[in-house]
This record gives C-alpha cells, structure tokens and sequence, in this order.
C-alpha cells in the first residue's frame, strides 16, 4: 500500500520529521511517501496561508494520481483541501485533524486541542462545527508557538507545549490531549509519558486510519458533492488546474 503524506507547507525539514512519525505508525508493507508542495507558504497559520496552500496541495494529489497512490494524508491541522482533493481522488484523503479528533473519541470522552498561535484557534474551532464533535472537544488553547519554532533546536517550544497541556489538563475537565499541529508529532510520545494521559498525534491518526480504509476497500465516494469536478474553463495562474 502507497500512502502519499502531503505536508501543505514548503518546510522540508517538518516533512521531513512528519515522514518519520507517518512511517512509526505505518505497517510493515506499507509505503509512506513524504512530500511538500512545490507552491506555498512556508507555513501554514491563518486563512491566508491555507487558502494558497491548497494549490500545492492538490496539485500533489493531482500528481498522486499518476504515481498509483492508495491513499492521501493531509498533515496540517487545519485539513487546508481536504474536500477538494476527495473531489479529485477515489483513495481515501484523510486530514490531520479530523483523524485526531475522531480517534481521541476512543480514548476519552473529551479531549483539548493544543495549537501554535491564538490566531489558529478559530480554525480547529471551525472544525469542530464542521465535523460535529463540539461535545467531545473541551477546549482549545494556544500555546504561542509559531509553527517554525517547532523546528528550531534550543527553541522553548517543548516547555510552552507542555505547559499548555498542563493548563488543558487543570481547567477542562479534559481525559485526552489532541496536538494541533503536524509539527508537534515528534514531541507525542514524551508529551505523553510526562502528562500521562493519551497524547494523540494526527499525523499518526490519519496514516492508520488510511490504511485502515484502503484495507477495508473503502474507497471516496463518487456520487454527489465528492464526484469529480466539473469540466470547465480555468483561467490564469490556475489554468493548468482545469478538470
Ligand atoms: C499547522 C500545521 O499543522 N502545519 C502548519 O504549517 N500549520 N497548524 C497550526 N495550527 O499551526
């Protein structure tokens, strides 16, 4: 099985370590092939970012097609495209953060998101309504981290992360921590073992329940607003876009 991680943002070295945190979580059979976009931010913190993101993003899908991928992971948070590209693909696209959030419902009955800056916060909010999981998720809560920072050695990201899911852990009654950020994915583990409570990764999340749909043959629907897009002229910098 050949599962192809889109990290949206153009930062290779959090591809690099997303590649990484994709593969512990993948079987032994299957492939991961880690890439960032050749368009787009070098990260990925508000509307704007995710707005430009999208075209690198499903231009990879769109390559994707062509390489014989069984199934996509979208590796930030904020799932950027993650419609538009099941529009363009019959393998199962899973974003981050809906596969994060969707399996820390396994393991607490109310979990926190913790993310990089304030500014982002309204986007996991955004996606809880969408996804209707606003009765399990017990906060949200910015850590002050630009995404960045989380690449820096020496940088105090770990401790500004730990402490915000100290706070998450005092104040809302919270069973399970969801990391809202596809950076963060390497500081899961000892996250977990220092706060004892299920630290859920969603780069890890969103490989297994890839895998877990391309084992069951559960393949996107093609019947209504998930069908292809419509054939029609694209003009400008999109034109090589067209359906
Ligand atoms: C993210 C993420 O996962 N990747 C990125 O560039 N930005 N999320 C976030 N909340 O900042």
């Amino acid at each position: 099985m050949r599962i192809k991680v889109i990290n949206p943002n153009t930062s290779w070295p959090m591809t690099v370590k997303i590649g990484e945190a994709a593969l512990s979580a993948a079987s032994p059979g299957s492939e991961i092939v880690a890439v960032s976009p050749r368009h787009g931010p070098a990260s990925i913190e508000g509307h704007y970012d995710e707005a430009l993101a999208c075209v690198g993003l499903l231009d990879e899908v769109r390559r994707g097609e062509a390489q014989g991928m069984d199934a996509y992971v979208i590796a930030c948070f904020g799932d950027p495209g993650l419609d538009a590209a099941r529009e363009i693909t019959r393998a199962p696209v899973v974003g981050v953060a809906e596969a994060a959030m969707r399996l820390a419902g396994f393991v607490a009955t109310g979990f926190s998101v913790v993310t990089t800056l304030q500014r982002t916060v309204v986007i996991a909010e955004h996606l809880v309504t969408r996804y209707g999981i606003g009765s399990r998720c017990r906060g949200i809560r910015a850590c002050d981290v630009p995404v960045l920072d989380l690449e820096e050695t020496g940088s105090d990201a770990y401790r500004k992360v730990l402490q915000s899911c100290r706070d998450a852990l005092a104040q809302d009654n919270t069973g399970a921590i969801v990391l809202g950020c596809a950076g963060m994915a390497d500081l899961c583990e000892r996250l977990a073992q220092e706060l004892g409570v299920p630290v859920i990764d969603g780069v890890r999340a969103a490989v297994a329940t890839a895998e877990s749909l391309v084992r069951l043959g559960w393949t996107t629907s093609k019947v209504g607003d998930y069908a292809a897009p419509m054939p029609k002229t694209y003009a400008g910098l999109v034109e090589g876009f067209a359906p």
